[in-house]
């Protein structure tokens, strides 16, 4: 009796609270093995039918000398942490019928009894489990309908200055806590503390240093057994390329202000930077730009401004541009290319002055009649020029007037085609 309490007492110690069924994400150890027979028992049944995932068909096995234990085995053929285990069985009669893990060394990690037909039990135990085995404690027959065990699924990923770790849900939890170690043996420390996602990146590591993860599921408030063990290794991206600095960078002065323009590349910003020395110093006058052109307009008229723009992408900065420069400055535009069929009059007074008329080829044909005339000894002594907007001389008034004694020469000089 002492010894039964003693037994019972061990497997209240190791039986973890029934929880319900497994993650669909999560994959039977078990499915579709084959178990082997211990000992003198034998098998009344076809044997694989506890792991073929149906909960209708059964194994079954008993010792063939009488009133003696049976046991049978499974045999993982990876050896796995086994965080989970399924098992349904037809009756409990057997006097605590149970399911015991073994390492590769044939220690025992794990002896479970059960309490239930149906039952789903967790296992606290970071050792890897090789064999899985089903015993009776009395030759009383026992159907063993299914059979199942999951590993945990953490996983860890390293990535450039940050860890990413997930998992599959765990029944029940309202949260998990995950902890951290640098060794595998810990000790594991708490980097976050109920995470309602079934997932983590840890971005507080080092490149180069090997992280061990686990977490633990919160269930009804109080943590449950700690996950598998996950590592990994967090990486630096060796040699990023470089950005490559903008080009064919111009600078066009208008009136108090210069426009930039240059050949970026894709997915960069922008940074402009001007000096008031050829060579710099630079100093930033705009970021983030995301143009391939800008207009300073912070600037005064005669000052000449040199300025470098740099790409941006990823956060990485490029050397700066070639240099451009510009003076701002008031003059408009020196040359207008008129419209239409015009042409440009010039005429020459005897007193040197020369004005010049921008005119339509009817009113240079007016002109050029009434000076024939004039300089045939007929009509007015006086041509009126209309400058309209096409005033190109020395002069304001709207109208000119033109004195055929004052005039020395004139010159029609008509517009080219482009
Ligand atoms: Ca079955």
């Amino acid at each position: 009796m002492k010894k039964f309490i003693a037994f019972l007492a061990l497997s209240l110690f190791l039986l973890c609270l029934p929880i319900s069924n497994a993650s669909a994400a999560q994959t039977d150890l078990l499915r579709g093995l084959q178990p082997e027979a211990v000992g003198s028992t034998v098998f009344l049944n076809s044997v694989g039918n506890a792991t073929d995932g149906d909960d209708s068909t059964y194994a079954e096995a008993k010792s063939n000398l009488v009133d003696q234990p049976y046991e049978y085995k499974f045999v993982l053929p990876t050896p796995s942490t086994i965080r989970k285990i399924r098992i349904k069985v037809d009756n409990l009669n057997s006097m605590y019928p149970g399911v015991i893990l073994h390492n590769t060394d044939r220690s025992v990690i794990a002896d479970v009894r059960l309490t239930s037909t149906d039952q789903t039990i967790t296992i606290d135990a970071a050792e890897k489990v090789k064999y899985v085995l089903i015993d009776g404690r009395k030759n009383t027959n026992l159907k063993l309908f299914s059979l199942e065990v999951y590993s945990d699924t953490l996983s860890a990923t390293g990535d450039d200055g940050k860890v990413y770790l997930s998992w599959d849900p765990f029944p029940n939890a309202t949260g998990y806590n995950v902890k951290r170690a640098t060794t595998q043996n810990g000790p594991y420390v708490v980097i976050k503390s109920n995470v309602i996602e079934t997932n983590f990146t840890d971005t507080t590591v080092t490149n180069g240093t090997t992280y061990y993860y686990v977490i633990n599921p919160i269930v009804a408030g109080a943590e449950r057994p700690k996950s598998n063990v996950a590592s990994a290794t967090p990486t630096g991206t060796t040699n990023p390329q470089p950005t490559p600095a903008p080009s064919n960078l111009t600078a066009t002065a208008g009136d108090t202000k210069a426009s930039l323009n240059w050949t970026g590349s894709t997915g960069a910003t922008y940074t402009i930077k001007r000096s008031l020395t050829a060579n710099g110093p630079y100093t930033s006058i705009a970021s983030n730009v995301t143009d391939q052109s800008y207009t300073d307009t912070n600037v005064i008229n005669g000052t000449t401004y040199y300025y470098v723009v740099t790409a941006t992408v990823s956060g990485a900065e490029s050397i700066n541009s070639n240099e451009a420069s510009a003076t701002p400055n008031k003059a408009t535009n020196p040359n207008p290319q008129p419209t239409g069929d015009r042409a440009i009059l010039t005429v020459t007074m005897t007193n040197g002055l020369e004005k010049e008329y921008d005119l339509s080829a009817s009113e240079i044909s007016s002109f050029i009649s009434w000076y024939d005339a004039k300089d045939s000894g007929r009509g007015p002594s006086l041509f009126t020029v209309n400058k309209g907007n096409n005033n190109k001389g020395p002069f304001s008034a709207r109208k000119d007037f033109l004195i055929f004694d004052k005039i020395l020469t004139f010159e029609v000089s008509e517009y080219t085609d482009k």
